[in-house]
C-alpha cells in the first residue's frame, strides 16, 4: 500500500491570521510534502521497505555514520516530519494546557525561557533542518535541532513539537528572517492542545 499525502487538518488559509499564508501552505504542503511522498513511493517500490510502516522505514534506514542520508530515509523522514508539523499547528490553539505548562516550567525555568531556547535551536541549525521539543525515554524534556530530515524517532525520543526551519517553510512570509518566523510560530501558530496530547 503506497503512502499518500495527508490532507491538512484545516483549510489552506486557516493559519494566515497567525502568520502562515495560504501561499506558503499551498507550496509547502501541496508541492514540497507531496514530492517527498511521491519520491518515497518510487524509491521503496520492490524493496524490503515496501509495505513497512513509515516509522519502521525511518528508524530502519537512519544511518548514524553517514554524512549524507540515503534517499529512502530522507523522503520517509520528511514525510513523517511534515505529517506531524501540520498537526502541531492550528488557529486559536495558543493556550498551553496546564500540565504541559507545568512540565515546561520545571524543565526550562519558564515558558518564556523554553521559547527562547527553542528559537535558539532553530536559528542555530545551520542550513536546512528542524527544531524540536522532545520527551526522552526517561520522561525528561529536551530541546534539540536536527539537520535535513533527521528527527526524534532516530534517537528513540517522542516528538512533542517540531518546527521546520527549511527556507521553504518561511521564505514567502518572512523572507530571510528565520528568528521572526520562529518567534511567530511559537506565539501564534502552535496547536498546544496537540503538543500536550503527545506529552
Ligand atoms: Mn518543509
Amino acid at each position: 500500500m503506497a503512502f499518500t499525502l495527508p490532507d491538512l487538518p484545516y483549510a489552506h488559509d486557516a493559519l494566515a491570521a497567525g502568520g502562515m499564508s495560504k501561499e506558503t501552505l499551498e507550496y509547502h504542503h501541496d508541492k514540497h510534502h507531496k514530492a517527498y511522498v511521491d519520491k518515497l513511493n518510487e524509491l521503496i517500490a520492490g524493496t524490503e521497505w515496501e509495505g513497512k510502516s513509515l516509522e519502521d522505514i525511518v528508524t530502519g534506514t537512519y544511518n548514524k555514520t553517514a554524512v549524507a542520508q540515503n534517499g529512502i530515509f530522507n523522503n520517509a523522514s520528511q514525510h513523517w516530519n511534515h505529517s506531524q508539523f501540520w498537526e502541531m499547528m492550528g488557529a486559536g490553539k495558543n493556550t498551553i494546557p496546564g500540565n504541559l505548562e507545568k512540565a515546561l516550567t520545571e524543565a526550562f525555568g519558564s515558558v518564556d525561557e523554553f521559547k527562547k531556547k527553542f528559537s535558539e535551536a532553530g536559528v542555530g541549525q545551520f542550513g536546512s533542518g528542524w527544531a524540536w521539543l522532545v520527551k526522552n525515554a526517561d520522561g525528561s524534556l529536551a530541546i534539540t535541532k536536527t539537520e535535513n530530515g533527521v528527527n526524534p524517532l532516530c534517537f528513540g525520543q517522542t516528538a512533542l513539537l517540531g518546527c521546520d526551519v527549511w527556507e521553504h517553510s518561511y521564505y514567502i512570509d518572512f523572507r530571510n528572517a528565520r528568528p521572526k518566523y520562529l518567534e511567530n510560530f511559537l506565539n501564534n501558530l502552535v496547536n498546544w492542545e496537540n503538543v500536550a496530547s503527545r506529552y
